[in-house]
């Protein structure tokens, strides 16, 4: 049986630690593209990477491209293409600029991988992944959006930090767009199975240090941003995008929180939004439906008015969209 073949569309910060990654995990062949100007990049990273693998021990082709033609027969896509954030700037103030990357990318994902599992990265994401689905035309099901395993494993890391306690035992539960609107659920979040309110109850922690803990994590990428000063996150990025495309490839029924096409669940009529969902072969193969209280229906409700706010000015910026 043939390997596998993974396009990374964007050779940057994310698409080269994702061909690392990728690589070393030997997911399959990695072909990694950027728009001409770039080329270059994204034949070097991956002659560099190609380099590493006798030393680390792995074996995969991996080349660099800026041909659309060579996505032909690739199994997964992971979209990074675009510009990321600089200090000051929200996600949103993306929108306009990587709104025509997505149209562009769209369309040769359309033309020469019909057939891929595409996971979005560029951000604003909610958005990006919905416009990125509408130009590549394929099934919802195959089209994701990368949000929710960062903004889980955000929280989980500064859990663990305050817990004290490896960050393997902490499981974290975010829902609703990736931005200040995210919704982490303290309720449905455990160490070794012990809800956050009951950690609370038991003086690991205090209700006041939790929510500061919440808040960091909805700003975890302007943290990020903050100190790097020269563009954003990239390293859980990557490793995040890396744990759902694996999901798809190995079949694993991985229950993961990503930006996924919601009908009907939620009490949505056809948005792209951050829900928990099943990932195996069938790509996204479920979508999760919990039970929200009050506060936080109130909480999600507040993430898809924002969603909704960013597809309206998507529509409003490209007519063929509307
Ligand atoms: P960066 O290092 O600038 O890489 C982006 C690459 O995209 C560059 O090499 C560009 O040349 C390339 N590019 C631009 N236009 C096109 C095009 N039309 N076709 C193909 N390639 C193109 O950025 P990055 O890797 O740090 O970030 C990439 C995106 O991910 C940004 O939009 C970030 O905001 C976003 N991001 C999202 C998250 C989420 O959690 C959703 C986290 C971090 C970054």
């Amino acid at each position: 049986m043939a390997r596998p073949k993974i396009a990374l569309i964007g050779a940057g910060q994310i698409g080269g630690t994702l061909a690392h990654l990728a690589a070393r995990k030997e997911l399959g062949d990695i072909v990694l593209f950027d728009i001409p100007d770039f080329e270059g990049t994204a034949k070097g990273k991956a002659l560099d990477i190609a380099q590493s693998g006798p030393i680390g021990g792995f074996d995969a082709s991996i080349t660099g491209t800026s041909d659309f033609a060579d996505l032909a027969g690739v199994d997964v896509c992971i979209v990074t293409a675009g510009v990321p954030r600089k200090p000051g700037m929200s996600r949103d103030d993306l929108l306009g600029i990587n709104l025509k990357v997505m149209k562009s990318v769209g369309e040769g994902i359309k033309k020469h991988a019909p057939n891929a599992f595409v996971i979005c990265v560029t951000n604003p994401l909610d958005a990006m992944v919905w416009a990125l689905r509408e130009f590549s035309g394929l099934p919802q099901n195959k089209v994701v959006g990368m949000a929710g395993v960062l903004d889980a494993g955000r929280f989980q890391h500064f859990l663990s930090l305050e817990f004290g306690v490896s960050m393997r035992d902490v499981s974290a539960f975010v829902l609703g767009g990736h931005g200040d609107t995210m919704v982490p659920l303290t309720r449905y979040s455990t160490v070794a199975g012990i809800p956050l309110p009951d950690l609370v109850a038991m003086g690991w922690t205090t209700q006041e240090k939790l929510d500061a803990i919440v808040q960091r994590t909805r700003d975890g990428g302007a943290e990020i941003v903050g100190l790097l000063k020269t563009g954003s996150a990239f390293y859980a990025p990557a490793a995040s995008a890396i744990e759902m495309a694996e999901a798809y490839l190995r079949d694993q029924k991985r229950l993961l929180p990503c930006a996924a096409y919601v009908k009907g669940a939620y009490g949505l009529d056809g948005l792209y939004v951050g829900v928990p969902v099943v990932i195996g072969a069938g790509g996204v193969e479920r979508v999760v439906e919990i039970k929200l209280n009050a506060d936080e229906n109130a909480m999600f409700q507040k993430s898809v008015d924002s969603v909704k706010g960013l597809v309206a000015a998507c529509k409003g910026i490209d007519p063929s969209l509307a």
